[in-house]
């Protein structure tokens, strides 16, 4: 894997999509585990008011903090810890694990920055990987606008309209996507029978550990350490 190239490739458009990155039969056995934690029906985690203004309706599920080591074998692949060694430099560090839940029937997640863009040098990584197939029947694809990792904060609008220039992702079982967490990104409503995504968060070197306790949404910036919009838009 040339991960030069990659990195290169990351810091132009903001994110990065390698299809098949991690094997299927692991995928299948992450995917049944994530299933049985959830169920089919798992109740919210965020608060009514977020999931109205944000529009935005997923279950996130930290496993390493209920001692949970299972991912373990993802966050330890050798070629991830490269790729992200190469595109954060060194000292780079892991910031948490989180599993996505999102029913049959929801809205997806609105348009958002993961961490407020004003200073470019800090920032969160995404290092998402699909433990299933999501296509156009099942709804729930990534959408992303290339290199707007760049370009300070989304602009106010719609929480969910499809924006000239945007690029729908369709990651399939095993694909790896790496989004830069200032690019304005979103996932469609799920149409499937549900749709789980996971990601291992890494920061640079010197990035506060509560980086992404602000996400920035096109109406709002929301604070979920204290559950609070700070600010309307
Ligand atoms: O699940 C996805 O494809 C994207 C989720 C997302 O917005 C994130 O992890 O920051
Ligand atoms: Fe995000």
């Amino acid at each position: 894997m040339d991960v030069k190239k990659y990195a290169e490739e990351f810091w132009e458009k903001g994110f990065l999509h390698l299809p098949g990155f991690f094997d299927a039969n692991m995928m299948d056995t992450l995917n049944t585990l994530i299933l049985k934690h959830y169920g089919m029906k798992p109740a919210w985690e965020h608060t009514n008011e977020f999931i109205a203004k944000s529009a935005t309706e997923v279950v996130p599920w930290f496993p390493f903090r209920e001692g949970n080591n299972v991912f373990e074998v993802i966050e330890q692949d050798r070629r991830l810890l490269n790729l992200t060694k190469a595109i954060l430099g060194d000292g780079w560090e892991k910031l948490y694990f989180m599993a996505m839940f999102s029913k049959k029937g929801t809205r997806g997640q609105a348009w958002h920055q993961d961490c407020p863009p004003e200073d470019q040098q800090q920032f969160n990584l995404n290092r998402l990987f699909y433990t299933h197939d999501i296509t156009e029947e099942t709804g729930g694809q990534t959408i992303v606008f290339p290199a707007t990792h760049r370009g300070g904060a989304i602009p106010s609008g719609h929480p969910h309209e499809d924006l000239e220039g945007q690029v729908v992702l369709s990651p399939k079982r095993g694909d790896l996507i790496i989004l830069h967490g200032h690019l304005w990104h979103r996932v469609l409503p799920v149409q499937g029978e549900y749709r789980i995504s996971a990601n291992s968060r890494a920061i640079p070197k010197d990035t506060p550990e509560d980086i992404t306790d602000i996400a920035v949404y096109r109406n709002m910036r929301y604070k979920f350490s204290t559950k609070e919009v700070i600010e309307e838009r």
